[in-house]
């Protein structure tokens, strides 16, 4: 055990109040696991079911807007702001206070508004008491800006992060730390906000009205406090018992009988799969993690969302007598230990209310984005994801996530790519649960998915930087690097993350 990443979260003080909350706090002892070495001994328990909250929280609340994050620069093209990591409480359950880990002390963290061509400089005040970093999900920062877990931000340091976002990158991205063995627990605790590049020359008709929603998983305890990881979390990925959107629980949105809207939604879960629908109505996806389709691809019954995931939808309000809609997560297997509340349960995020005024429908136009093939790859890489039981065997030992047979060492090279080179990479699940891979500092195009031997050609091109592959399931897809230096690849169930289902590229010249 590397005592340094040993901590007690009572221990520092300083908290500060988000909202009505104050005092208290504190979630006990965690201490995440190093490397291989296995996380506590203790017999494996199962996680809280997923659709059972310890008390009720507040619902049917109108739904918040996220809160932008100012622009403190009043030069053109630039962003400049300052993010505080720092503890904060607010109350959740009746009688109790909650304390988050956050950004700003807003959980959701503030929403980053820029544009294309924009310059950010954006600096990190780190308040916490375990070292962090700020990963720009998604986006083409140079690795040196990106937050890898070799740049630590030591408690009571700051660094300012500085990029520039390239034309064609708009898109909607998120930010969250990323230091090393520290991640999940940093996210679970609040700290995920979301990034919203534009486009001035946007074809979405801004009589669209735009709605963002930021999908979040919070366990309390019956005392208000976020306890620490269970063994069982490290091995399948922590849920919780509530699933908030913009922080609130099972909140309301109104839109106008033909209404459409324009939903970006982000999956800033630990670990769930958001199997989203929404009742008596169908969905039209305009985009993914890295910007729109080439054009909208209507009637869907529902689009998965594995954590980090984000899209772009319409939603239009039917002009029927409906009074109002629910958007839900449906029940969905990832594998695993046969034991994931998210399997077997069907939950309410949020509901849509009509008002009485109808409105006339926005015409969409049918050509969205001149999104280009990446063309044909000149060199191949493949990834083999595994786990398997640890030491102790079953009830005593853990479980390990490999990518290629090994564990995440920050020292160690693990595959090497050429700047401006189209690859493709095959990436393999040869473990019997569900493993969202993520690629940093680019996008990537799905070429196929192959199961059972049934290879799918995927059916439109989008820009992902974060990908499913399901239990014994190989994705081939299409990417190139551009900016040389170290990029992260790992799984974005980020208890897997934290444990080393992580590699180091280096793009070199
Ligand atoms: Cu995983």
């Amino acid at each position: 055990m590397d005592r340094r990443r040993f901590f007690i979260i009572g221990s520092v003080v300083g908290s500060v109040a988000v909202s009505t909350g104050c005092g208290g706090g504190g979630g006990g002892a965690t201490t995440p696991p190093t490397g291989t070495a296995p996380p506590p001994a203790s017999p494996p328990v199962s996680n809280p079911p997923a659709a059972t909250p310890v008390s009720p929280l507040t619902v049917g609340q109108p739904l918040t807007e996220l809160v932008r994050l100012a622009n403190t620069s009043t030069t053109p093209d630039e962003f400049a702001a300052t993010l505080v990591a720092q503890r904060a409480n607010k109350a959740m359950l009746p009688g109790t206070s909650t304390e988050f880990w956050t950004y700003n002390a807003r959980v959701p963290g503030p929403l980053i508004d820029v544009y294309e061509g924009d310059t950010v400089r954006i600096r990190l005040e780190n308040q916490l008491s375990q070292e962090t970093t700020v990963h720009w999900h998604g986006l083409p920062v140079p690795p040196a800006q990106d937050g890898n877990p070799m740049d630590p931000i030591a408690p009571g340091a700051t660094r300012t992060y500085e990029f520039t976002l390239p034309v064609g990158s708009a898109g909607t991205y998120w930010y969250h730390p990323h230091p090393h063995e520290l991640t999940s627990e940093q996210v679970f605790r609040g700290m995920a906000g979301l990034l919203i590049v534009r486009s001035r020359t946007d074809p979405v008709p801004t009589a669209i009205e735009e709605k963002l929603l930021v999908i979040s998983d919070l366990r309390l305890a019956a005392d208000g406090t976020i306890p620490a990881n269970t063994p069982m979390d490290w091995q399948t990925g922590r849920e919780g018992n509530y699933v908030l959107v913009n922080g609130q629980y099972q909140p309301v949105l109104t839109i106008k009988p033909g209404q459409s809207q324009r939903w970006r939604i982000l999956n800033a879960t630990n670990a769930r799969y958001l199997r989203l629908a929404l009742t008596g109505h169908t969905i039209t996806l305009i985009g993914t993690d890295g910007g729109l389709l080439r054009s909208p691809v209507p009637g869907l019954d529902e689009i998965m969302l594995a954590p980090a995931e984000r899209v772009e939808v319409i939603v239009t309000a039917s002009l029927s007598s409906q009074a109002s809609a629910v958007l839900q997560t449906l029940p969905y297997n990832r594998g695993g230990m046969g034991m994931m509340g998210s399997s077997s349960a069907t939950i309410a995020l949020l509901t849509l209310t009509y008002t009485s005024a109808a409105t006339a429908a926005v015409a969409l136009p049918s050509a969205l984005n001149s999104l280009a093939d990446l063309g044909v790859p000149t060199t191949t890489k493949r990834l083999v994801f595994s786990s398997g039981m640890g030491m102790g065997g079953m009830g005593g030992g853990m479980m390990s996530f490999l990518i290629d047979g090994k564990s995440f060492d920050p020292a160690r090279i693990d595959l090497t790519s050429r700047a401006n080179e189209v690859e493709q990479w095959t990436i393999e699940n040869r473990s019997s649960m569900d493993h969202p891979f993520h690629l940093h500092g680019t996008q990537f195009q799905v070429v196929s998915r192959t199961r059972s031997g049934v290879t799918a050609t995927e059916p439109y091109l989008a820009w992902r930087d974060t990908v499913n592959v399901v239990a014994f399931e190989s994705v081939v897809l299409k990417v190139v690097q551009h900016q040389l230096g170290k990029r992260m690849y790992h799984c974005h169930i980020l208890e897997h993350e934290s444990q080393g289902m992580m590699g180091v590229l280096d793009v070199v010249a």
